[in-house]
């Protein structure tokens, strides 16, 4: 007769994502996980309430950001790189980083231009701006004062931002390669988050506005 009580081996033991639903950084991996048909349990941890910064939570992510995902043997992530990394490894298919090394090249480089230029400018914009930030001008453990001109020039920046990628996006349908990758990810997330600093694409980012149309349409822009 088969022992059916498993053993220590065999034991499920989830993946974990620790996920606060109205941030932008883990939408972006939220939407990564949907794309890729990656299952995981979802721990929110409430930024409302300052549980980023909690004890408890400290123990998972010294850093005291948002995402981070624990696999099965343990290993915790705490980038959004690095769970995108991981998940393409981990399920190849369908791919979001590239299929070529010339495509890799292309979709590390777009999406690294559009954290850089696009999503810290909507967060230097927000984070040295809004009264519920005062003093959490940079993520982390240890409190930053704001600048309110670094505020006016986040804007700036991400103004000047909206060009390039409304000039990247001429005649093509995705940022990176000729198909949907972690770039687009990145700034559809971007582009969303911009709202909270009043800035949209203008009248004359109308390649901007087709793609975000047809990328917000995927089922893994609601995930
Ligand atoms: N490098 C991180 C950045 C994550 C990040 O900045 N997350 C924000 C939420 S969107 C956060 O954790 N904020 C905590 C805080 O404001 O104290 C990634 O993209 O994975």
């Amino acid at each position: 007769m088969p022992n059916s009580k498993p053993n220590k081996e065999e034991i499920f033991v989830a993946i974990t994502f620790f996920d606060f639903k109205s941030a932008p950084s883990p939408r972006r991996a939220r939407i990564l996980l949907a794309e890729k048909g990656i299952d995981v349990e979802i721990v929110q941890i409430d930024m409302m309430k300052a549980e980023q910064l909690s004890d408890d939570y400290r123990k998972i992510n010294p850093g005291c950001t948002i995402p981070a995902l624990k696999l099965e043997d343990g290993t915790i992530l705490t980038e959004n790189a690095g769970i995108a990394a991981w998940a393409e490894a981990y399920k190849p298919e369908p791919s979001l980083l590239g299929n070529t090394p010339g495509e890799k090249g292309l979709v590390a480089t777009w999406n690294a231009k559009v954290e850089f230029e696009g999503l810290m400018a909507v967060a230097e914009a927000l984070r040295n701006s809004s009264p519920g930030m005062a003093d959490r001008a940079i993520t982390g453990p240890i409190n930053y004062v704001q600048i309110p001109e670094l505020a006016a020039r986040g804007k700036e920046r991400l103004i000047h931002f909206m060009d390039t990628l409304n000039e990247r996006l001429e005649g093509r349908d995705y940022i990176a390669t000729d198909q949907f990758t972690f770039a687009d990810i990145t700034a559809l997330v971007t582009v969303d988050f911009a709202k909270w600093v009043k800035v949209e694409p203008g009248e004359n980012h109308g390649n901007i506005k087709r793609w975000h149309a047809a990328v917000k349409a995927r089922p893994s822009a609601r995930a």
